[in-house]
């Protein structure tokens, strides 16, 4: 996947006019968008096709998708039909429930990135022991996508290391303490949400972080 600026947008407002709003904002910039649980229970999956045909996004699902094999293929079936290009699922779950998104992925025509580490404290007590096996397997498995975390950047050199030249995404920019350069030192793109839709100026917002990275 390409993404301009090597910055996603993560779209977590909860209404829709006002996500609109940032967007046409910053659409000179940014030409991908990360959208979630936030944004699709509050509007529904329509919004995936509104983003594709009122910007010419791509749409990256952040459903976090963390079943068996059988409902995971249902939720991403049902995400690829809405219009996204890509959807992230959890490793935790195994290589079964992974294949299943994988398996819809490709059926699709689309991508599965493949979350391993997460960027908030609490992954610390989990998580964080089992991500190098998690990318492990997703290198076993053929997926050439990832989300690693840009607040750990050891952590994320780490994996990194692993995955070798997949496409690594990273969240955890600006507001979870994450910094953007330094990010970009081991993964293709940051994921930047509230930092850019929660600022007065979005545009300026982007364009301040578009001169860190430059
Ligand atoms: P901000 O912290 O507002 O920039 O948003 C970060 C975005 O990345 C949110 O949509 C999170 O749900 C998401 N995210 C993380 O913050 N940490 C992770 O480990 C993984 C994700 C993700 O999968 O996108």
């Amino acid at each position: 996947m390409e993404v301009k600026n090597n910055i996603i947008l993560a779209m977590d407002l909860m209404d829709l006019k006002e996500a609109e709003r940032v967007c046409e904002d910053i659409k000179d910039y940014i030409d991908t968008i990360k959208i979630g649980y936030p944004l699709t229970l509050a509007e529904g999956l329509s919004t995936i096709g509104f983003f594709k045909e009122n910007f010419g996004y791509k749409v990256i699902c952040d459903y976090k998708v963390a079943d068996i094999p059988a409902t995971n293929e249902k939720i991403a079936d049902l995400t690829f039909d809405a219009g996204a290009d890509a959807i992230i699922c959890h490793g935790f779950v195994g290589p079964d429930s992974v294949n299943a998104c994988k398996q819809s992925a490709e059926n699709h025509d689309g991508d599965v990135f493949l979350l391993t580490e997460m960027s908030h404290p609490g992954a610390v007590k989990f998580l964080q022991s089992d991500a190098d096996d998690i990318a492990k397997m997703g290198v076993e498995m053929g997926i050439t996508n990832y989300v690693a975390p840009s607040t750990r950047l050891d952590r994320l050199s780490e994996i990194r290391d692993i995955v070798g030249d997949s496409f690594i995404i990273s969240p955890g920019v600006g507001t979870q303490g994450g910094d953007p350069k330094k990010t970009l030192q081991y993964s293709d793109a940051l994921i930047i949400g509230r930092s850019i839709y929660n600022a007065e100026n979005p545009k300026e917002a982007v364009e301040g972080i578009l001169k860190d990275i430059k």
